[in-house]
């Protein structure tokens, strides 16, 4: 048996005789001949079928239908220069069939799938996954998501930190709001993780510097472009810094090498979405809470100076003033009110109203958030206290700080909103493989009805 070769490595094999398998993206009947656009894991090939070559084989593709799965013998020609596309990996090459095998049959797909925009309406998009994933353009957004989170594996990997695997069930809500889901656990109350926090900082306590990659799930009450029920969160924490500023450094640093790499290894995907990726200068603003609220009342005139928190609309407006300023497209805003954010992070001892957490904005929307958090024990179970936490609920966390805990920091990044904002999508559930939130578990709950 001919070994299968990939579409993408059929031009290394011009003149011999090979063998492809994969989907029927298209079949075009144009006279005598027939044209199938063939999709495999690496791209897209085109047959060309003439009867003149192969009787049988013109037989078995008048009855090709899209997604029939197909093995195909041929011989790979070189397309003559007009009729190479480059949009396609194998552009230079076609395959003149001597042999078509169907592997497996399809049913009549419920929209076309074959143009190069899959022209549907969010909800059917989502609700037809199994299927809208096989289209180019789908397959580009989590080719570019798997780019970003091995780019975030490999970058910290680099720095010394260690990847660990985060619970997702927890006796306790780290995050503080309401925004959990209660898990039935036995006999016994428990939730989904809103954030590996706590034991990303029990972990740090015993290796320095880790990592994870993780799900994380919020039970947010409200449908918006921004927000998911589950997410995949990049989390990171460290140990030894100097100030919550190695803590935006290396975040910085991160996001810089995720560009990189997505810039260099995801040509093709990003060409696909007419976008430009987000420019991050040599160093990125740092503004606080307050000097961005300022700014926002000097340039839009609207007052939200005193706010405890940048609204979406203030974000967008930040994010605005700052590509007018600087160019860049991404700000760190720090300085939050202390008692605003969760108990674990560091007040800024010289004005401890205010914080040492920050958030990364990209292009009007938060990516990251992080900071400094506070190390020292006595000072932790004032907060527990003031933010009136249940120790007996944390005390595993408790623990390790009760034993030496040296000063430490670290960030989050919520990876849909990220492959969102680098593709300019206009919904980050377009980024969620399988996205939840309060109307969708798989499909719709409306649709089950
Ligand atoms: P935060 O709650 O800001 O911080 O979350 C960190 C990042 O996760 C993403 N994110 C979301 N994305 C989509 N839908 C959601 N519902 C959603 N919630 C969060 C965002 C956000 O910036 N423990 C801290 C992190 C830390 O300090 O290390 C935390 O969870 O991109």
């Amino acid at each position: 048996m001919k070994q299968r070769v990939l579409a993408s490595e059929a031009n290394k094999h011009i003149g011999k005789t090979i063998k492809i398998a994969g989907w029927v993206r298209i079949r075009r009947d144009h006279g005598k001949l027939i044209f199938l656009d063939v999709r495999d894991r690496s791209g897209i090939i085109q047959v060309v079928v003439n009867p003149t070559v192969s009787e049988a084989s013109y037989k078995a593709a008048q009855k090709l239908k899209p997604e029939y799965v197909v093995e195909i013998e041929g011989k790979v020609n070189e397309r003559p220069g007009k009729a190479a596309n480059t949009n396609l990996e194998s552009g230079n090459v076609e395959l003149e069939a001597t042999d078509i095998k169907v592997i497996a049959k399809a049913d009549t797909l419920p929209f076309d799938m074959g143009s190069d925009e899959l022209n549907l309406e969010l909800p059917t998009l989502l609700d037809h996954r199994a299927l809208t994933l096989r289209h180019p353009k789908i397959q580009a957004i989590f080719k570019v998501q798997a780019v970003i989170i091995d780019a975030f594996r490999e970058y910290l990997k680099g720095e010394g930190f260690m990847e660990f695997q985060a619970p997702s069930i927890a006796p306790a809500v780290a995050e503080g709001g309401a925004e959990v889901f209660e898990v039935s656990y036995f006999d016994h109350k428990a939730y989904l993780t809103q954030s590996p926090q706590l034991y990303k900082q029990i972990v740090m306590s015993a290796f320095e510097r880790v990592f994870s990659v993780n799900k994380i799930f919020r039970a947010e009450p409200s449908v918006t472009t921004r927000h998911l029920a589950e997410v995949v969160s990049l989390d990171a924490e460290m140990a030894f810094i100097d100030s919550w500023e190695d803590v935006r450094d290396m975040a910085e640093n991160t996001v810089r090498f995720i560009l990189e790499r997505v810039e260099k290894k995801c040509k093709k995907e990003l060409s696909l979405f007419k976008t430009t990726l987000p420019v991050m200068i040599d160093k990125t603003p740092s503004i606080s809470l307050s000097q961005a609220q300022e700014k926002i009342f000097k340039h839009f005139k609207r007052d939200v100076r005193g706010q405890k928190d940048l609204n979406p609309e203030d974000e967008r407006e930040i994010c605005e003033i700052i590509k007018e300023e600087s160019g860049s497209d991404f700000v760190f805003i720090y300085g939050y009110h202390t008692r605003n954010k969760p108990f674990y992070v560091y007040p800024n001892p010289k004005n401890p109203e205010f914080n040492e957490g920050m958030d990364l904005l990209c292009r009007g929307l938060e990516w990251l958030s992080g900071g400094r958090r506070i190390n020292d024990y006595n000072q932790l179970m004032e907060h527990v206290k003031l933010w009136k936490m249940d120790p007996a609920k944390i005390s595993m966390f408790l623990e390790a700080f009760r034993f030496g805990v040296p000063p430490e920091g670290g960030f989050a990044f919520g990876a849909e909103r990220m492959t969102m904002q680098i593709l300019s999508l206009s919904n980050v559930r377009e980024a969620s493989i399988f996205p939840r939130d309060m109307e969708r578990v798989d499909e719709k709950f409306s649709a089950k009805q």
